[in-house]
């Protein structure tokens, strides 16, 4: 949001206030203060005018200049009500020199997962990407696949929804003894091998969804579903960047509240790499986001590939 019309805002959420208490304020026309009053009007803002001046009384649900209001991180919202992808869209941003920036959206139509795969994103979820430029070397670049899984699923905690993370990219969460994808991670990243230039994490979250509306073959569910009623879409995209703008790079942090909500610790795990499978117990991971598998014969570091949670041998 344009900064005037953000302090515009701030001071009527501190209201009442006057419009000629604002301009003075501000250092703008009166004039200028109405305009932005009407223009937040416009964004969803409930802003009564009494006697006593302006007041914000209500916020909308979701949306860019929401998600914004009263943010404790330090990104900009870039709002979409519908975008091919929010990814591709932060990559674009990215070369033209962009930082601290939230591409977000509320439906995507080409919505992409890892190795190309379709993400389905209808309306009702929180679909959105960080775009950064951590000082960390390009190998560091996978620890903020996990400290993403860590944010959405302390916010999902705290909405109340028990969620769980499985190694390498995805939140689930366990309906009627079956573990279901609440959220997917596709963390992208350019640089030199001592430094990357930005990084990119897009963060799929099922959030207000019908779940007849995503995969069928794919085992997915969404927040609304598991709580039965919606969640507050704004409040919750806040609490995950808020999270993950905490975390920072502080690699301990991450990986100790990831081996917390891990469900994939102390599991039988089967790891399809690019060379070859893995079959073992899932024992540690190791930054910046391997995971150690005993094999029985001997530990092995895996740094990427698709695992499936199996029943102890
Ligand atoms: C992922 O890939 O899980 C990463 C998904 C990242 C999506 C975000 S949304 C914002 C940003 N913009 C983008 O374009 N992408 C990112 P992967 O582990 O490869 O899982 C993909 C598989 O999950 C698919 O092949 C389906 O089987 C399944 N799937 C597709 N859509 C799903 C959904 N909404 N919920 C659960 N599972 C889904």
């Amino acid at each position: 949001m344009q900064e005037t019309r953000e302090r515009v805002l701030a001071a009527v959420a501190d209201g009442p206030v006057s419009g000629p208490d604002i301009a003075a304020r501000l250092d703008v026309s009166r004039a200028a203060v109405w305009k932005h009053v009407e223009a937040l009007r416009e964004a969803g803002f409930a802003i009564t005018s009494e006697d006593d001046g302006y007041a914000l009384t209500g916020v909308p649900d979701f949306g860019g200049p929401a998600v914004a209001h009263e943010l404790d991180a330090p990104y900009e919202i870039e709002y979409h009500e519908s975008i091919p992808s929010t990814n591709a869209r932060a990559r674009e941003l990215a070369d033209q020199g962009a930082s601290d920036v939230v591409v977000l959206a509320d439906e995507q139509t080409g919505g992409r997962g890892r190795l190309d795969r379709e993400w389905h994103s209808p309306s009702g979820g929180i679909w959105l990407s960080v775009l950064f430029r951590p000082d960390v070397p390009m190998a560091g670049a996978p620890v903020f696949t996990l400290a993403a899984a860590v944010a959405v699923t302390r916010a999902a905690r705290e909405a109340g929804v028990e969620a769980v993370i499985k190694w390498p990219n995805d939140v689930l969460v366990e309906v009627g003894g079956e573990e279901r994808k609440l959220v997917g991670i596709l963390t992208e990243m350019e640089g030199e091998a001592d430094r990357v230039s930005w990084v990119i994490v897009g963060i799929g979250i099922n959030a207000n969804v019908d779940p007849g509306a995503l995969p069928s073959g794919a085992a997915a569910t969404s927040l609304s579903a598991v709580r039965g009623e919606p969640v507050d879409r704004r409040r919750f995209t806040q609490r995950v960047l808020e999270a993950f703008d905490t975390l920072g790079t502080d690699r301990d942090a991450i990986l100790d509240a990831w081996r917390e909500y891990a469900s994939t610790l102390g599991r039988t795990v089967r790891i399809d790499t690019p060379d070859g499978e893995v079959v073992g117990e899932a024992v540690d991971i190791a930054y910046p986001g391997s995971l150690v598998v005993d094999t029985g014969e001997e530990r092995v570091t895996v740094a990427a590939g698709d695992c499936d949670h199996l029943r102890p041998l």
